[in-house]
């Protein structure tokens, strides 16, 4: 349409479902041609994840299941942008400054969103156009985001009969087994349930059977909001509980009880639950990234890999990657109590996943609930070794320590954020340390804070420095925002133009509730 302009940001293209058509056309057009470069099959998720359900949303996936390489970024949102009388031209000058080879064959792999229209949206124009573009589609009908990632990297590396199920059967043995060698090391492992709130999203379709695949004498999952009586994201899902701090409408909450919700397509995952004066607790993914960090690295102090390498000089690194928008008490407590190495980047999976690949181990979480963690080959060798350096001498502390290790590793999702495998993931570790929800949260306490938006003109004039914690245009805004975080104790805000909807976020933490809340309100003001 004249006067639109869409563009491929943080999460691929978003927007209202009904004007997006000619998005998902020119999008399967791409992953053609990028199969073909590629010689891989590229996959193609229709999702507006965590958005209101009259949205939509598609984004490209890499061979390996990573994010679309950022240098196609840019091609993506000039194919979506030219008018029809424009488009081959511009297909014309991508196949030539690519080098293209049109003769290669393509794959793309499609799955879509739960909602209706994207049925009319992906059957009419992605998929059949891709196919017209000579690619191969294998349409996977209904997945989550990590589902996809997830099979799209097995089938490249060589497992073309990869499918949903194959997916359950692994991540479901891989958690048993952890839980087995969990239970060998303890007299009574504790099982209590963790009810799910799934967003009303395909996420509550498919926990059910990863569940089902594990086995109700193992794990206790109750799924809520499964799309049966309410509307995706709709009062619900980890968006909503992470921003308004409070648990999705029509739950009645237990104090103690574990909670998690999801986001519409479950690649996001928050725990909460009541304290005994029945105040809402949050478990957002700081605090799931400081569960997995602490867990791995106390586990790797026990197998001592180090020692028992050939080469004990070069040492494993562990790191943390967060965003600006990670609790100022969560950088203090791993840094300060933990010594985990920390780095921060920009808001975006890509840039926190590219991140994680320079550490051995990286641990990533955005708050919000978006992460996993990376393991570098080298890791996966000390491992090996430290497994198989083990003599009878040795402790049975030691050589469960390393099993456990390996059996972690095993139950995380490496391509993408994976609210399933996660939560798999918390909840082994809760069971592996005889942990209830109450000593989780204990870690350290958060500091208040508040998140706000703010509607202005034309959100792109922010820009930011300093990994999105400084304004750098326009010029005054960072010595206003300065001045407003002095007046407040353990003050600390910043400001960011959203790249999914067109506000500018703001985000304030303090001493108090109220103070997060003052300065979120005067911070607002300041960029309007
Ligand atoms: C997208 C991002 C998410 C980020 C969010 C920020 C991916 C897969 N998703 O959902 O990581 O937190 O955008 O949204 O990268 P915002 O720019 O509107 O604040
Ligand atoms: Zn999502």
């Amino acid at each position: 349409p004249d006067n639109v302009r869409v563009s491929y940001g943080t999460a691929g293209f978003r927007g209202n479902a009904s004007g997006m058509e000619y998005v998902f056309f020119r999008m399967g057009m791409l992953a053609a041609l990028r199969s073909k470069l590629k010689e891989a099959a590229i996959g193609v998720m229709v999702t507006a994840s965590h958005n209101p359900e009259h949205d939509n949303g598609v984004k490209l996936i890499d061979p390996q299941g990573e994010m679309l390489a950022q240098s196609w970024e840019s091609l993506a949102t000039a194919l979506a942008n030219v008018t029809n009388d424009q488009l081959i031209e511009q297909l014309k000058q991508i196949i030539d400054s690519q080098k293209i080879p049109l003769s290669n064959t393509s794959f793309s792999f499609y799955c879509k969103r739960l909602q209706v229209s994207n049925e009319v949206v992906c059957n009419k124009t992605t998929f059949a156009n891709a196919s017209a573009f000579g690619a191969t589609c294998h349409d996977h009908g209904l997945l989550t985001t990590p589902q996809l990632h997830y099979i799209l990297a097995c089938y490249n590396g060589g497992d073309i009969k990869v499918d949903e199920e194959h997916y359950y059967q692994n991540y479901a043995s891989a958690f048993k087994a952890l839980l087995n060698v969990v239970s060998l090391c303890k007299l009574n492992p504790v099982t209590s349930p963790v009810t799910v709130d799934c967003a009303n999203g395909v996420g509550a379709a498919k926990l059910t059977k990863l569940a089902e695949r594990i086995g109700a004498n193992i794990i206790d999952i109750v799924v809520y909001n499964d799309g049966q009586s309410g509307k995706l994201n709709e009062n619900c899902g980890a968006d909503y509980v992470k921003v308004q701090q409070r648990a999705p409408a029509g739950l009645n909450m237990e104090p103690f009880h574990r909670y998690a919700s999801f986001d519409g397509d479950a690649d996001r995952l928050i725990y909460y639950t009541l304290d005994s004066d029945c105040n809402f607790i949050l478990l957002d993914g700081d605090k799931i990234a400081a569960l997995f960090a602490t867990y791995i690295r106390d586990n790797l102090k026990k197998v001592n890999i180090e020692k028992n390498s050939v080469s004990a000089s070069i040492n494993l690194r562990l790191g943390i990657i967060q965003t600006a928008y990670a609790n100022g008490n969560s950088t203090n407590f791993l840094i300060n109590q933990q010594n985990i190495e920390i780095a921060c980047t920009p808001t975006g999976v890509k840039y926190l996943h590219e991140k994680a690949l320079t550490f051995d181990i990286g641990v990533y979480f955005e708050a919000n609930g978006h992460g996993t963690v990376s393991f570098s080959l080298f890791y996966l060798k000390r491992l090996q070794k430290g497994e198989s350096a083990f003599d009878p001498n040795k402790s049975a502390e030691e050589r469960f320590a390393a099993k456990k290790l390996k059996l972690f590793l095993d139950i995380i999702n490496q391509t993408v954020g994976d609210a399933m495998c996660d939560l798999l993931a918390v909840e082994a570790i809760l069971q592996d340390k005889n942990w209830s929800v109450k000593e989780w949260y204990r870690i350290y306490t958060e500091l208040p804070n508040r998140q706000a938006k703010v509607q202005v003109a034309d959100r792109r004039i922010i820009e930011t420095g300093d990994a999105e914690r400084k304004v750098i245009l326009p010029s005054m805004l960072q010595p206003a925002i300065d001045e407003l975080v002095r007046k407040y104790p353990s003050g600390r805000s910043f400001v960011r133009p959203s790249g999914t909807e067109d506000v500018v976020r703001v985000y304030a933490e303090a001493n108090t509730q109220e103070n997060a809340d003052d300065l979120a309100q005067q911070v607002s003001l300041a960029v309007y």
